[in-house]
């Protein structure tokens, strides 16, 4: 009996925040209140760790993307790669989160709130970006086209959904934690995201300027890893009190990526 109360909560969800008129919306995945009602969380802290992601020498060279003529027209100025951004030094994009150090036998409540994914002028928006486990992922199209949204997980079921126009969503989810997870579009074949799908709120996407925020933790000793799409990945060891900021960067070079 509890997957169909748990459907018929999911519908009603639908019912009140859908309101997309002939969406492609569907619920078999989503169940946002799924872990929230029934597990105690563990407490939240009050330490934070945050830093700058930088890259040292000369930065890859960003490129046209050439797209079909429907998605060209959805764009002013030329689009250009987003698989290496760095601005003056400061990389953007790249996933941040606890690795380990967290309390034994953790358990964290899935956030009601779903996580935006929207699928603009053929590039994903954001392009990196990180969802809890069993969280409601929105995919959403504000192209006046179809986009076919497919991801390729290891560990999570993987799905092949089409948004056929522009306000049409998906609301999907996935059930363990995943670093990362590739999603793609079979129509437009550049289109590219990435998931990092964790079973705590421990994670951050870097920001245009570099910068990375994690708070909210308990005092303690954690294992931070970085992961970049193309820069590889890094690991650090960091210490945090209670109220304090623990500053932690990371640097890529041009001679290791
Ligand atoms: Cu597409």
């Amino acid at each position: 009996m509890r997957f169909f109360a748990l459907a018929f909560v999911a519908t009603l969800f639908l019912t009140a925040c859908g309101g997309g008129g002939d969406s492609a919306g569907t619920t078999e995945d989503a169940s946002p209140a799924e872990s929230a009602a029934e597990t105690a969380s563990t407490p939240m802290g009050t330490a934070s760790i945050s830093g700058i992601i930088s890259y040292s020498g000369e930065a890859p060279a960003r490129t046209p993307v050439r797209m079909k003529p429907e998605c060209m027209d959805q764009h002013d100025d030329t689009p250009m790669s987003e698989d290496a951004l760095v601005n003056e030094g400061a990389v953007q994009n790249a996933f941040v989160y606890v690795v380990a150090g967290l309390p034994d036998g953790y358990s964290y409540a899935t956030p009601s709130d779903a996580v935006v994914l929207d699928q603009v002028g053929c590039m994903y928006t954001p392009r990196v970006f990180g969802m809890q486990a069993g969280q409601t992922l929105r995919i959403t199209n504000s192209d006046p086209f179809q986009h076919n949204v497919h991801p390729f997980p290891e560990a999570n079921r993987s799905f092949n959904e089409s948004t056929p126009g522009q306000g049409d969503f998906l609301e999907k989810t996935f059930r363990v934690p995943e670093v990362m997870i590739s999603v793609k579009c079979d129509v437009h074949v550049w289109m590219q995201a990435y998931v990092g799908v964790m079973d705590h709120p421990y994670f951050a996407a870097s920001a245009s300027d570099g910068s990375f925020t994690i708070s909210g933790l308990p005092a303690g000793t954690y294992t931070v890893g970085v992961w970049h799409e193309q820069f590889g990945t890094q690991e650090a060891e960091v210490t945090v009190e209670d109220g304090q900021t623990a500053a932690t960067d990371f640097g890529y070079s041009a001679e290791s990526s």
